[in-house]
């Protein structure tokens, strides 16, 4: 049965594969979006690989290829009212919430970057639990965190709670969270008030861990590149593997930050469009905090470039890797074993990485490769 779909930042990398992605399995989309990328994308002068048209163009586009329609909101669900208006209109069936500040560098920029990041993941996730609440407390909201709520502990990362025994006493918390960034941080107050709201309303809620999400390929943007999703390479909103696959492009040594055992759980873009589809499809059926972690398999900084570097080759392709000086506050080698079984038992089957895979996204950002530029890539933004 087709389900209305309420996407939250639905202009973003995520969000618009998401949109046609949900659309083309024949449910109703409604986008909201404030252009927040766009916007800091010209800001701070760090542009996508390639311009794509904004979203009144995009849909349409859409539509002339697949008879679909995807409405559109342009605004900030920060603007309570703004938000309400259209939970209440649409009557989602599912509200997924992308529409944050996604990137841990640019929290770390300043006073004004880390008030902004603050003011806009925390208010717009309050205004979402406070529309649901006033529309329909059964609208099932889909949240995306990330596995950095976690940080890095030297003990296995389980699944959203930990059971405690102390003192001969048990009880099942929150897995304890030790955020890298101010960006990691709002992700795990969202947690938090998305707990509490739970507790004393009865909200449903699936909350994603996600780890970084590399690709550039899905099956509904093949066939116009106006329907691609914005790829961000810079220093500010570009993900590790993404960076290195247009550094190996340009012929760049990849940037390793510190010593490179920095371990992470990585995931196809693909894979995140799934897990998002099985969140739908499964939604708690009485008032939980359900916490999934989203990622398919963990590899190193090293392990990553290694990977470009073999990849790389087979297409005639010369990089290698850089160590530059760390800009961030992290643990550059560590114990990580998270675990994924949710999505497993839900049945996820992975893309996995393979130098295949990375060939494809390689040889696709060469069409692109004239419009890289050069000045965005080393780090400049330092956590201390
Ligand atoms: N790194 C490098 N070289 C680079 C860029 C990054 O060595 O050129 C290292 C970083 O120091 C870090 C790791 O690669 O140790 C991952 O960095 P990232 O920039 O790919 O990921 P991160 O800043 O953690 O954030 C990204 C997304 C964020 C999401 C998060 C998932 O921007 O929205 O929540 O991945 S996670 O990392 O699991 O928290």
């Amino acid at each position: 049965m087709s389900k209305r779909i309420l996407i939250l930042g639905g202009d973003g990398f995520l969000g618009w594969p998401t949109a046609l992605n949900q659309s083309a399995k024949g449910n109703e989309v409604l986008i909201v979006d404030n252009y927040f990328r766009r916007n800091t994308s010209d800001e701070y002068k760090v542009n996508t690989l390639y311009d794509i048209p904004k979203l009144d163009e995009r849909v349409k586009i859409w539509k002339q290829l697949k008879n679909k329609s995807i409405q559109v909101e342009i605004g900030d669900i920060c603007d309570y009212e703004f938000l309400l208006n259209c939970v209440k209109h649409f009557k989602p069936d599912v509200i997924i919430h992308y529409a944050e500040q996604p990137s841990a560098p640019f929290s770390m920029m300043g006073h004004k970057e880390a008030s902004f990041t603050l003011k806009n993941n925390l208010m717009g996730t309050l205004n979402l639990i406070f529309a649901v609440k006033e529309i329909d407390i059964n609208i099932h909201i889909v949240k995306l965190g990330t596995m950095g709520e976690y940080g890095t502990p030297n003990i296995d990362i389980e699944e959203g709670y930990l059971q405690v025994e102390h003192k001969g006493r048990n009880d099942k918390f929150l897995f304890p969270r030790q955020a890298g960034s101010l960006y990691h941080t709002t992700k795990i107050q969202d947690t938090d008030l998305l707990f509490f709201y739970v507790r004393v309303w009865g909200l449903k809620v699936t909350d994603l861990m996600q780890g970084p999400v590399y690709g550039l390929f899905t099956d509904e943007m093949e066939d116009d590149d106006d329907l691609l999703t914005a790829f961000n390479y810079d220093e500010i909103f570009g993900t590790v593997l993404n960076r290195f696959m247009v550094q190996a492009v340009a012929g760049i040594p990849l940037t390793i930050y510190g010593k490179g055992g920095q371990t992470r759980g990585y995931l196809n873009l693909l894979d995140t469009l799934k897990c998002i589809d099985l969140a739908i499809q499964n939604p708690p059926e009485s008032p939980e905090l359900r916490i999934l972690n989203q990622f398919t398999e963990t590899f190193t900084v090293n392990e990553l470039a290694d990977l470009v570097i073999k990849s790389s080759e087979l297409i005639g392709l010369k990089t290698r890797k850089e160590i530059v000086t760390n800009p961030r506050k992290e643990l550059e080698g560590h114990y990580y074993n998270p675990s994924a079984k949710g999505f497993k038992n839900l049945g996820l089957k992975p893309h996995l990485l393979t130098e295949d895979i990375i060939c494809k996204i390689l040889q696709k950002i060469m069409r692109f490769k004239n419009k890289i530029n050069s000045e965005i890539i080393q780090p400049k933004t330092k956590w201390t």
